[in-house]
C-alpha cells in the first residue's frame, strides 16, 4: 500500500517536474566542471604580435582570451594622445557622454523612489570634449562621466582620431577572414564601472591611458549567472537638475545577470558558487582578445582617466557557439528559473 503511493506520487506532474529539474541542474553543473577542468582559468599571454595561425589556433578556435603586449607600439595614439592634442584635435567638437548617479551603466538598479529593480540605461548628454576632459582631470562634477558611446564611436565622433590608430588589427582581421564592424573610443574613469554582460562579437580591447581590469566568465558558465528579465528606466534630468529613473513605456523587458562577480551575494545567488571568474587586468599599451560570448564586468583606474579603444569583429555564426549559447539561455530561463521566454534577442545584453 505504501510503496504503491509512492509510486503513485512519482508519476504526479509536479513531482515529475522536480526531478527532472533536480538532474538537469546536475547535468549543468557538470557540463561547468567538465570545462574548467579542461580550460583551467589561464589567459594566454604574448609578448609579441601573435601570427594569425597561431592566433587563430590557439585563442580564436578554442574561444580562450589572452593579453598581448606590443601590438600597439606603433600607433600614434600610444604617445601622441596627451591631453594638449586631444585639445588642439577635437577640444570644441561635441561628443556624447553618459552619466548615473552610481557609476553603472545598463546595470541592474533599485529605484529608491519607486523601490522597483529596473534595468538602468544612463543619462546621456552632450557636451564639448574639453568640458569632459577637464572632469577626466579632477574637476567636479556631481555624478560620474563616461564616454562610453558604442556605435563605432571612433569612427563617428571621433573621426579626427582616427588616423591615430591602425583600421583594424591586421593579424586579427587575417586570422578571422574578416574585417571589423565597429570601433569604439573609451574614455573614463574608476567612478564608472561596466557591469556583468556579454556581447556577440570577438573584442579586440587595447588600453592607450591608464589600466582595465576585467573580471571573465566563459560562456559555458552562463547557468553561474541567474540572468533575468527586468523592465526598463532610463535616467532623465528632474527638474532640480538631479538625476532620476523614468520607467520605460510598455512592456519590454531586458535580460540581464544580477551578479556582481567581484563581490557576489552567494545567498541570492547561489548558483555562482560553481563560476571560476578569471581577473584579468590590462595595462596602458596591452591588448586583451576577448572572445565572443564570454561574459565581462570591467573596471578602471588610471589619474587622468583612462583611454582604450576596442575593435569589435563579428562572430561566426555558423559556429557551433551561437546556437549553443542560445539553446543555454533559453534552457536555464524557461526550465529551470520558470522565467518568460527571455526573447530571441541576442544582442549587446
Ligand atoms: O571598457 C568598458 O568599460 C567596457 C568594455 C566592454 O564592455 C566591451 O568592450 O565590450
Amino acid at each position: 500500500m505504501f510503496t504503491n503511493e509512492l509510486n503513485q506520487s512519482a508519476t504526479l506532474p509536479h513531482v515529475q517536474d522536480c526531478q527532472t529539474k533536480h538532474k538537469l541542474h546536475k547535468a549543468l553543473r557538470s557540463l561547468v566542471r567538465e570545462y574548467q577542468e579542461l580550460n583551467g582559468t589561464e589567459v594566454k599571454k604574448y609578448d609579441h604580435t601573435p601570427t594569425p595561425l597561431q592566433m587563430y589556433r590557439e585563442c580564436i578556435s578554442p574561444g580562450r582570451p589572452a593579453v598581448i603586449t606590443g601590438a600597439i607600439d606603433h600607433w600614434y595614439a600610444r604617445k601622441g594622445w596627451t591631453n594638449e592634442y586631444l585639445r588642439n584635435r577635437i577640444g570644441d567638437q561635441m561628443i556624447t557622454v553618459a552619466s548615473t548617479p552610481n557609476g553603472l551603466a545598463d546595470a541592474l538598479t533599485l529605484d529608491p523612489v519607486s523601490g522597483k529593480e529596473y534595468f538602468a540605461m544612463p543619462y546621456e548628454k552632450k557636451m564639448p570634449f574639453n568640458d569632459f576632459l577637464d572632469i577626466m582631470l579632477g574637476e567636479e562634477s556631481e555624478y560620474p562621466h563616461y564616454a562610453s558611446l558604442q556605435n563605432s564611436s571612433l569612427t563617428t565622433e571621433y573621426k579626427s582620431l582616427v588616423e591615430d590608430v591602425d583600421p583594424d588589427i591586421p593579424w586579427f582581421t587575417e586570422a578571422l577572414g574578416r574585417e571589423p564592424d565597429a570601433i569604439n573610443f573609451w574614455f573614463g574613469d574608476s567612478r564608472s564601472k561596466t557591469c556583468l554582460h556579454k556581447d556577440p562579437y570577438e573584442n579586440c580591447y587595447a588600453v592607450v591611458r591608464g589600466t582595465k581590469t576585467f573580471v571573465l566568465l566563459p560562456p559555458i558558465e552562463y547557468y553561474c549567472v541567474h540572468e533575468s528579465s527586468f523592465p526598463c528606466a532610463t535616467y532623465v534630468l528632474d527638474a532640480n537638475g538631479k538625476l532620476k529613473l523614468e520607467p520605460l513605456s510598455g512592456t519590454m523587458k531586458t535580460p540581464c545577470s544580477p551578479v556582481d562577480p567581484s563581490n557576489p551575494d552567494l545567498e541570492r545567488f547561489p548558483r555562482f558558487r560553481y563560476a571560476k571568474p578569471i581577473t584579468v587586468t590590462v595595462r596602458e599599451g596591452e591588448m586583451l582578445y576577448l572572445p565572443a560570448f564570454w561574459m565581462h564586468q570591467v573596471t578602471q583606474d588610471g589619474e587622468e582617466g583612462v583611454i582604450a579603444v576596442n575593435y569589435w569583429y563579428d562572430l561566426d555564426y555558423q559556429s557551433i557557439l551561437y546556437p549553443t549559447v542560445s539553446h543555454l539561455r533559453r534552457l536555464v530561463a524557461s526550465v529551470l528559473d520558470d522565467q518568460e521566454d527571455l526573447g530571441e534577442s541576442d544582442g549587446e545584453d
